[in-house]
């Protein structure tokens, strides 16, 4: 399943609508057996500029906003919803990803960008804090000294320092982005569906687990895997010298 943010006015930045449209197309996604593999990526010139600032003008508000609410009720729902989704979500960013747009982006599994793509941590720029599982993300990916430095400053990271950085898989030539991406989520829609879901799930995990821990669940998980026609599939097609047809199953 294809996913377009489709704002290309605002930068595809999320109101209320975009925000209720893709959770319900990624809810759909997840319960559809049929969809395998997940492709997101934006219309026009940008992937994503973050929350719609137009929404945010405080001249036109009698008070402050409560950002906590619209975390809870918008972003954080959709993060959470992004990361434990079974199936593989791959991100083609098109161009600019700021702010959440950002971080949204990194959430997903595998990240192209085209190499005119830039990602700015836009946050401080608006005296506001990293959301959208930047702060969590990005020392991981990076280390907390680039980490740091991109969110307090805003400086726009170009598409390919963030491969060089481990920040992202790869930055491609910007007419081969959707191609490549296309590609990409076509080959593991193809694949042992079933044991990406598990093999995402033990990743996750590893963040707050310790060595031992992480060992009994690759043990649990395995034997899951075991168990399922893929893997029946996948030995079988090897013995016999041919391609597997996996069912995701
Ligand atoms: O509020 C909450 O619920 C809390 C959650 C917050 C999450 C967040 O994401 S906070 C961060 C919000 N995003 C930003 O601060 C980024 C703002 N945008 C920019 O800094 C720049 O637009 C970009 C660096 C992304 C791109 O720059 P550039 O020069 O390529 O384009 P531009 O000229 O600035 O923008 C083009 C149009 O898109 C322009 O509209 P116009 O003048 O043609 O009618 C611009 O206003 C509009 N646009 C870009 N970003 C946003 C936006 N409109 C509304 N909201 C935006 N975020």
């Amino acid at each position: 399943m294809t996913l377009t943010l489709n704002r290309p006015d605002k930068l595809n930045s999320f109101n209320p609508e975009l925000h209720e449209a893709l959770r319900a197309a990624l809810e759909q996604a997840r319960n559809d057996a049929a969809v395998r593999a997940i492709l997101l990526t934006g219309a026009g010139r940008a992937f994503c500029a973050g929350q719609d600032l137009g929404d945010r003008d405080p001249r036109k508000a009698t008070e402050a906003p409560d950002l906590g609410h619209t975390i809870e009720t918008f972003y954080n729902p959709l993060l959470r919803l992004i990361r434990s989704l079974d199936k593989p979500v791959i991100c083609a960013v098109n161009g600019v990803a700021a702010g959440a747009g950002a971080n949204i982006a990194l959430a997903c599994d595998i990240v192209l960008a085209a190499k005119s793509a830039k990602f700015i941590q836009a946050f401080s720029k608006i005296g506001l804090v990293p959301d959208s599982g930047g702060t969590w993300t990005l020392p991981r990916l990076l280390g907390e000294a680039r980490a740091k430095a991109l969110v307090l400053t805003a400086e726009p990271l170009p598409a390919q320092t963030a491969a060089e950085w481990g920040l992202i898989w790869k930055a491609v030539d910007d007419d081969q982005l959707m191609p490549e991406a296309t590609a990409l989520a076509k080959r593991l829609a193809a694949g042992p569906t079933f044991g990406i879901g598990l093999t995402k799930q033990a990743i996750h995990a590893s963040a707050a687990n310790t060595f031992d821990q992480q060992l009994d669940l690759e043990r649990d998980l395995q034997r899951m895997a075991g168990r399922s026609a893929d893997y029946a599939e996948g030995v079988a097609a090897f013995l016999d010298k041919r391609a597997p047809e996996f069912k995701g199953r």
